[in-house]
């Protein structure tokens, strides 16, 4: 293999094929170059579970916000910030999502949540789980924990889509500019709207407190009577609205959709509620919601990978491709509840892993929980279910029955 016939073919690669379907782009990646350049993405691409976890948490690395991500959500958001602007971001979110504190709120913000949506279509035999559960169950238990319980879901979910799809517009021209200047379009209108609706909440939170997340982050730490500037917490509010919003529903779709495949797994889940647990985890294994979305840059220069990264390179972590390494996983691309429960790193790794993870899993769980009773004889009415998107992805839709 030379490095021309390497270069040739990583030239090639469109973000359309990316965004379709990003497997066997990343199984050859894996094969040929753990660590490569991909000139549309303007950017290394870390794809292996081991150059993966090497970038992710190694001490030559430290966090990047994808360009997009910039333009998207300003300066300072927190998946792009380093030391102690990172240490002070974190100290304001990460309280409130500790396992001790999500114990305490999680099933009562849940539950509900679950069974008003389930009784919307318990009775109908029929419904797009994607749209009539995994989205509006997501958004509402984020959402009303952030602080926008007078947000409709429709909105919340309007935000995430529109945030989402201009996070997505990666592609870059040979001089490195975004090649999609509209496709910010999307993003810019939703922020207007946002900030319309952030703005005066902000205002009654500085003279009125309450249990929301983001009124904790305005106050929490602060000497009496300061609060946190609102410019400085609004990109991670924004960065949150996208990712915090989104990726639970994409959890709860990719898991439905891989029980799907295999419905005795199914009737297992449904029998055994105990191992809807090991179903997430599998879902999300087996199609990442946060497939490639975090990158890193190294601060010195440094060799991964046999590839000689000079200080300030960019590296994307492409995690929905680590978790099909074959080298970890046996038949990575089937959805198998019964293959060895390995880590995997669908929640990321190193000082920027996922703050949510102990949220989002019983989220996720008690959703299931709830749908699995309500509708124990669940199956698909889909012959292919679509999967897209290639810095996030999920199915576009679970057209589901049951008998009842
Ligand atoms: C990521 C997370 C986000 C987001 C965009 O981890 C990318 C990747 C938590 O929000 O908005």
């Amino acid at each position: 293999m030379t490095t021309t016939s390497v270069s040739s073919w990583l030239d090639e690669i469109t973000m359309a094929q990316l965004e379709r379907n990003p497997y066997p782009i990343y199984e050859r990646l894996r094969d040929e170059a753990p660590l490569a350049y991909i000139p549309v993405l303007g950017a290394y691409v870390a794809s292996t579970y081991e150059v993966c976890k090497e970038v992710a948490a190694g001490a030559d690395f430290q966090g990047y916000i994808p360009k997009t991500g910039a333009r998207i959500f300003g300066y300072p958001a927190i998946i792009g910030s380093n030391g102690e602007l990172h240490k002070d971001l974190r100290g304001m979110i990460d309280p409130g999502l500790q396992p001790k504190q999500v114990d305490r709120y999680i099933d009562d913000l849940v539950r509900p949540i679950a069974r008003h949506y389930i009784e919307q279509f318990e009775n109908d035999g029929q419904a797009d789980l994607v749209a009539q559960f995994c989205e509006p169950v997501s958004v509402r238990a984020v959402g009303d924990y952030l602080g926008f319980k007078d947000v409709s879901s429709e909105k919340l979910r309007e935000w995430f889509h529109k945030l989402s799809q201009s996070f997505s517009n990666v592609a870059v021209d040979s001089n490195g500019d975004f090649a999609n200047p509209d496709g910010f379009v999307p993003a810019d209108e939703a922020k207007a709207e946002i900030k319309a609706v952030v703005e005066p909440l902000l205002d009654k939170w500085t003279v009125e407190p309450d249990d929301s997340a983001i009124s904790h982050w305005l106050h929490d730490g602060m000497p009496e009577g300061q609060v946190r500037d609102r410019e400085y917490i609004y990109p991670t509010i924004i960065a949150l609205i996208l990712g915090a919003l989104q990726e639970p529903a994409h959890a709860l779709a990719a898991t439905l959709a891989g029980l799907f495949t295999k419905p005795e797994q199914l009737e297992a889940v449904i029998d055994e509620p105990g191992l809807i647990p090991r179903a997430i985890s599998e879902g999300i294994r087996w199609t990442s919601p946060i497939w490639s979305a975090t990158a890193r840059e190294n601060i010195r220069d440094t060799t991964v990978a046999g590839v000689q990264l000079p200080a300030g390179s960019v590296v994307m972590l492409s995690y929905g491709s680590a978790n099909h390494d074959h080298s970890l996983f046996n038949a990575p691309s089937e959805y198998d509840l019964t293959r060895p429960p390995l880590p995997h790193l669908a929640f990321g790794a190193g000082r920027h892993g996922c703050a949510g993870v102990y949220f989002a899993n019983n989220a996720c769980r008690i959703a299931l929980e709830e749908l699995f009773e309500a509708i124990p004889n669940l199956e698909s009415d889909q012959d292919r279910i679509n999967f897209t998107g290639w810095a996030f992805r999920g199915p576009d839709s679970l057209h589901s029955k049951w008998e009842v």
